[in-house]
């Protein structure tokens, strides 16, 4: 296995729309070990194949604290959502920045697994904040989308100067 480089806003490459995945092979499944042990080490809750520079439609998953539920979600389609709800959200894009994203409350959410078999999971609380946010990065999306231009600016201006040291 190997840990990938995480990309940091603002790299355009994080704006990428990814791809559907539709050969389910080796390669594919070396991609998804070493984006858990990515996430892992990050350490984070979800990890979108975008932020390392992977151009399809993949996203891993674990909201567990003891690093045993893996979630593969490849192709994924929110069928649902139902209520909002605002929660503070973080991004291993953003190293140190934390803000308050509306979203919606409880998704459902069609999607394959890493053998390519469909499936539907109900998602509510930080689970279904974690899928939007993932989904809303291999859109090319990021969460200070959802931000005053002014909170933004300021958060950009903030990595510039943590970036400045290297
Ligand atoms: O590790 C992460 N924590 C988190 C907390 C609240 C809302 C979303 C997230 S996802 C983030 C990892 C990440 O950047 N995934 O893209
Ligand atoms: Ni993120």
């Amino acid at each position: 296995m190997a840990l990938l480089e995480i990309l940091e806003y603002p790299d355009p490459r994080l704006r990428t729309e990814a791809q559907p995945i539709a050969r389910f092979d080796k390669a594919l499944q070396k991609q998804i070990d070493d984006m858990f042990e990515t996430m892992y080490q990050a350490p984070g809750i979800g990890l979108a194949a975008t932020q390392v520079n992977y151009h399809h439609q993949l996203i891993v998953i674990d909201i567990s604290d003891d690093q045993k539920s893996p979630l593969v979600l490849i192709n994924p389609k929110i069928v649902k959502k139902e209520g909002v709800e605002e929660r503070e959200e973080g991004c291993l894009s953003f190293p140190g920045v934390y803000a308050k994203v509306q979203r919606a409350d409880r998704v459902t959410v069609e999607a394959l697994d890493r053998n390519g078999q469909p499936f539907t999971l109900e998602a509510d609380e930080l689970l279904a904040v974690c899928i939007q946010h993932e989904i809303d990065h291999i859109e090319g999306r990021l969460f200070v989308d959802y931000l005053s231009p002014l909170k933004r600016e300021r958060i950009k201006k903030k990595l510039k100067k943590l970036n400045k040291g290297r």
